[in-house]
């Protein structure tokens, strides 16, 4: 056992683990789990080091406009093997129009995920109940989020996952906002269709019983990060159903009851 397993990891092995990540993401080059190397790697430690990278890619000139709670459903869960919710954050280099052509060079194995996003009116700090979140929503949307690991096989564990900014990489707002007590967010059901085939359903009391539970998880994540949920945020509650694996060529539509549809197609 090394050292760094004994005492926990410090600043100089955080910041390693942020560019082994980095390194991944930039030249799309999968990497091993880190848990591999750090099989001791503990959760706090992993959002330290998704962190380092959060604050390595606003360096670089990116703004984060949001967050994303993923593992939220048992569809996800039972896909990956992990049975815990977690976040990761968003920035405006990920976002991509509805309706638009993406490429996915740049990407290792993408896959794609319906969900329903937020976007809020007023700070969330702390522990916050679901009806404080519905309070602070300004509307909710649909949104594709393209998901991409950059661990080998699609496969890690909680705290690698975590370290990876939970797979984050592009997200597609779109469809209809809806204020959030126009609608039952529980009942929303949402059809995947992936080159025309009907590839998922569900609806959205797949995500933690209702997505709003999913905001309130996060924002209690983010308090433990030391960070709040600032008004104005572009918030996903965590894919309805599981993701679809795309190719260049390929095409998804997601439609959403009374909510509208996006639709996306994937260049090389
Ligand atoms: C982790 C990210 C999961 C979601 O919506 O559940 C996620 C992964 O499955 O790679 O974004
Ligand atoms: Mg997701």
């Amino acid at each position: 056992m090394s050292l760094d397993q004994m005492t926990g990891l410090d600043d100089e092995a955080i910041h390693r683990l942020a560019e082994r990540v980095e390194t991944a993401q930039r030249y799309a080059v999968p990497i091993h789990k880190l848990t591999d190397d750090y099989p001791g790697l503990t959760i706090a430690e992993a959002y330290r080091v998704q962190t380092a990278l959060r604050r390595s890619y606003e360096r670089r000139g990116q703004r984060v406009t949001g967050w994303k709670a993923g593992l939220t459903s048992k569809p996800k869960m039972a896909q990956m093997g992990v049975s815990t919710p977690g976040v990761g954050f968003l920035t405006d280099a990920m976002e991509c129009a509805a309706n638009a052509r993406i490429p996915l060079a740049g990407l290792i194995h993408p896959r794609v995920e319906a969900e329903i996003a937020f976007v809020t009116k007023a700070e969330l700090a702390g522990h916050v109940t679901r009806d404080q979140v519905l309070a602070a929503t300004d509307y909710v949307q649909p949104a594709l989020e393209i998901i991409d690991s950059r661990f080998t096989g699609f496969k890690f564990d909680l705290p690698s996952v975590l370290a990876d900014n939970s797979s984050s990489a592009r997200y597609v707002p779109g469809g209809r906002m809806r204020r959030p007590d126009a609608i039952d967010l529980r009942t929303v059901g949402v059809v995947l269709e992936h080159n025309g085939e009907i590839a998922q359903i569900g609806a959205g009391a797949e995500v933690l019983g209702h997505p709003a539970e999913a905001i309130a998880m996060l924002v209690g994540v983010l308090a433990g990060m030391g960070e709040v949920l600032p008004a104005g945020s572009f918030v996903m509650a965590g894919a309805i159903t599981a993701a679809v694996a795309v190719n260049p060529g390929d095409c998804i539509t997601a439609r959403f009851y009374e909510m509208g549809s996006i639709t996306v197609s994937f260049t090389a």
